[in-house]
């Protein structure tokens, strides 16, 4: 059986633990020599650091199930700022994710709805709330993004990046 991204979630409060250490530790500037963090590194990149943001993409999220902008390109490599927001009256999110691992996560919080989760490859917000996410491009091709709440992203609040040479 495929490991899913909330079934490590729901077995490891450790690897929270060790996420939250290793974020920790890149914002304190330990990693200064360059060296890349390859335990969190995915398909569809990893955590940016923001000293080496190369710009800014605001994402609006309404209860129309819709992000706008829902198509982004960047170039690889470069480390997008996403500011998110919610104008909605429900909460909604924002979570950056290869195709399958969005839609098991999707399916994972029908049944769990109100699972709590916290990466840096997502930001969860409360009716008129902003907030960020920092992420580094490292590979060219398609990244998805989706709103997970319940409900959400079956009804098509999703969206795409799109990662050129
Ligand atoms: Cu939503």
């Amino acid at each position: 059986m495929p490991m899913t991204l909330c079934s490590i979630r729901s077995t490891g409060l450790g690897l929270l633990t060790a996420l939250a250490l290793s974020t920790g530790a890149l914002a304190s500037g330990s990693h200064a020599g360059g060296h890349a963090h390859t335990g969190d590194e995915k398909a569809y990149g990893k955590p940016g650091v923001a000293t080496r943001v190369s710009r800014t993409v605001t994402v609006d999220m309404t209860d129309a199930m819709r992000f706008t902008p829902s198509g982004i390109t960047v170039r690889k490599g470069e480390t997008i700022r996403f500011i998110v927001k919610n104008s909605g009256q429900i909460r909604h999110e924002f979570s950056l994710g290869s195709q399958r691992e969005l839609a098991e996560h999707a399916a994972a919080m029908q049944k769990f709805p109100n699972m709590e989760h916290d990466e840096p490859n997502m930001v969860s917000l409360a009716p008129g709330v902003q907030g960020e996410v920092i992420w580094q491009f490292t590979q060219p091709g398609k990244v998805d993004f989706a709103c997970l709440q319940p409900g959400h992203f079956e009804s098509g609040m999703k969206g795409r990046v799109t990662v050129t040479r």
